[in-house]
Order: C-alpha cells, then sequence, then structure tokens
C-alpha cells in the first residue's frame, strides 16, 4: 500500500508554524515573546515518531485507494500536524505532572534551562494553535463543525483519562489494592486509545465526508483495541525499553502508577514478593525502584508481556479481516496501523 513520506510530510509543517505565528504577530506581540513561542513550537511539535500525524494521510491513501491530490495531501497533512500539536500539548504538560526527565532524548521541555512552569501555559499554547490553523484552512469545509467537535471531544477524553491516571497513583499513598486490570483499561482507553488511533482515522473520514455513523463506530472498536496494547507497550517500554532507544526515562514504578506492569506482577506475586512490592512501589528511590525490577525478572514479565502481544496481535487481525468493506472502510487502514506498532522497541 502506498504510505506517505515523512519528508513529504514534515514539508508541511514550515507553513503551519508561520501561520500560527503571524497569528501572533497580529497582535503586536513582543518579540521576545514572538521568540519564546516559536521555540517551544519547535522544541515540542516536531521532532517525534509522527505515527498520528502520518496516519491521517496514511488512511486517505487507503480509503481511497489512489494518489492524493497535491490540495488533498496539504489539508490531510495539516490535520495530521494537529493531532501532533494535541499531542505537543499532552507531552508536555504530561511531563511535568509525571516529573519526567527526557523527551525524545532530549531534557523535557519544562527542564529546560529558564522553562520551568512556564511550560504550563506553552501546553496551553499549543493546544490552542489547533484551533486557529484549523479555523485559517478548513472554515468553509462542509466538516469544519464535526473536525472542530472532534478535536474537543478528544481532547476532553484524553483529559479524563489522564485524570483516573493521575488519581490512581497518588504521590503520598500507596496502596496496591487500590489497581485493577478493569480501572487500568479505562485509564488506557481515554488517555491515550482515542487521541492516537480514534482521531486520525477520524479525522481522514470527516476530510473527505465519507464519515457515517456505522463506519466511524467500526472503526473505533477496532482502533480502540489497538490503542489500549500500544499504551500497553509503553508500559512494558517504561520498564524494559532502553532509554537511548525510546528517548524518555521510565518513571512508571516511583509515580506509584497502575501500569500494566504492575498489575500483571499482582496477579502472580507470592506473598513474599508481594511484600516487597507493597514496601518498593511508588517510592521516590532509585534502590527501592531496583526492587521492584527485581520482583518483574523474577516473574518473568517480559515473557508474560511476549504472550500478551502474541495473543492480543491475532485477536487484533482477525477483527481487522472481518471488514469486508461495506461500511466503506478498508483492511488496510488498520493493517498500517498495527504493522507500525507491532513489536515496537520505541
Ligand atoms: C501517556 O501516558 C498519555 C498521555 C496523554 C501523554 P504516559 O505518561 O505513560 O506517557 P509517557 O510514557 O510518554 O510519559
Ligand atoms: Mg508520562
Ligand atoms: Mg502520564
Ligand atoms: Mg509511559
Amino acid at each position: 500500500m502506498a504510505t506517505t513520506k515523512r519528508a513529504d510530510f514534515e514539508a508541511i509543517f514550515p507553513s503551519l508554524r508561520a501561520e500560527l505565528l503571524e497569528h501572533a504577530k497580529k497582535y503586536n506581540l513582543p518579540a521576545n515573546a514572538m521568540e519564546w513561542l516559536e521555540k517551544a513550537i519547535n522544541a515540542n511539535v516536531p521532532g517525534g515518531k509522527l505515527n498520528r500525524g502520518l496516519s491521517v494521510p496514511d488512511t486517505a491513501l487507503a480509503l481511497l485507494g489512489r494518489p492524493l491530490t497535491e490540495e488533498e495531501f496539504k489539508h490531510l497533512s495539516t490535520l495530521g500536524w494537529l493531532t501532533e500539536l494535541l499531542q505537543a500539548f499532552f507531552l508536555v504538560s504530561d511531563d511535568i505532572m509525571d516529573t519526567s526527565i527526557t523527551r525524545r532524548g532530549q531534557p523535557c521541555w519544562y527542564r529546560h534551562e529558564g522553562v520551568g512552569m512556564i511550560a504550563i501555559n506553552d501546553a496551553f499554547m499549543l493546544e490552542s494553535g489547533i484551533y486557529i490553523i484549523l479555523k485559517k484552512m478548513f472554515r468553509s469545509h462542509p466538516a469544519y463543525v464535526d473536525l472542530v467537535e472532534l478535536f474537543h471531544e478528544t481532547t476532553w477524553q484524553t483529559e479524563l483519562g489522564q485524570l483516573c491516571d493521575l488519581i490512581t497513583a497518588p504521590e503520598d499513598k500507596v496502596d496496591l489494592d487500590n489497581f485493577s486490570l478493569e480501572k487500568y483499561m479505562f485509564i488506557v482507553t481515554f488517555k491515550t486509545a482515542y487521541y492516537s488511533f480514534y482521531l486520525p482515522v477520524a479525522l481522514a473520514l470527516y476530510y473527505l465526508q465519507l464519515a457515517t455513523p456505522a463506519n466511524l463506530k467500526q472503526a473505533h472498536d477496532i482502533l480502540i483495541p489497538l490503542g489500549q496494547y500500544f499504551q500497553i507497550q509503553d508500559d512494558y517500554l517504561d520498564a524494559y525499553g532502553d532509554p537511548a532507544v525510546i528517548g524518555k526515562i521510565g518513571t512508571d514504578i516511583q509515580d506509584n502508577k497502575c501500569s500494566w506492569m504492575i498489575n500483571q506482577a499482582l496477579k502472580l506475586a507470592t506473598p513474599e514478593q508481594r511484600k516487597t512490592l507493597d514496601t518498593a512501589y511508588g517510592r521516590k528511590d532509585q534502590e527501592l525502584e531496583a526492587k521492584v525490577k527485581v520482583v518483574y525478572q523474577e516473574l518473568d514479565l517480559e515473557n508474560v508481556y511476549k504472550k500478551y502481544e502474541e495473543s492480543t496481535v491475532a485477536d487484533l487481525r482477525a477483527k481487522i479481516a472481518a471488514v469486508d468493506g461495506a461500511e466503506g472502510l478498508k483492511k488496510e487502514v488498520f493493517e498500517s496501523f498495527l504493522a507500525k506498532i507491532y513489536k515496537r522497541s520505541k
């Protein structure tokens, strides 16, 4: 299947950045603030894997089964970049809330020299940028209201997920009985699956004016499980990934997160191992974190994860194989998502 070239997609970005800066300049924003805004955009929007962004034109390519016109490519890539702006907004704030150290191989934005909590306002500006570009480029598109509402709803869903993620991980009160796979699935569905998987496909469907309640639901029912799998990978990589490859240092154990790993450990732990987890999990202490990882090793969570991955991917493949095109969707849309993330190490 034809896919979007990363360089072609990246070539769209400078004009969007210019639109945002020009819009700020209209208010006579002082030069030092203009520079700040540009730096905040440059440090946080490009430079990721661009999986979400590329998925928007890729979905359109799969749906149409023909090359995109220049205008379609520009518009769909713009919508892709708006998902990357949304992601930048979430990541800047997530890293503050998770007290993370690095992101994409660099210090997290709030840890840059002179940034600190100004990053909170930067996150808001990155979010607002979505609606400035949407208005500028899609104001007269028949699906304009759908696009705006989709971004708003997806943002809300992600924030609900982040809320649950955070309140299930209190800093001052570790209680592993408070975790469950049920709570976990809610958290990951909302904090990750909607914005990372459902959003790009829904954007392409709305833009092409192919969206119907039935195909949005069919897409949802495959993309949400795909997104859950993606976040389970993220949790696995938090403990087992190589920071040099994933570009970030895991914080889930010290942050007392209701992660997939701890939920598996709680299912399998002996009373002795459980005691270790109770005293070592969720403490801001590297030695205690290492003790939790020893229990993970003893329980061979690496293999538990690999088995989970194979069985989930088999289920997902079966779901995708059942897409018959009756609703105007194509298997390729979902196959390309799965191919991008299967056995990922970053
Ligand atoms: C990701 O959760 C969710 C959002 C909305 C960014 P996370 O904190 O596990 O992500 P990461 O591991 O990238 O910090
Ligand atoms: Mg985080
Ligand atoms: Mg987080
Ligand atoms: Mg994570």
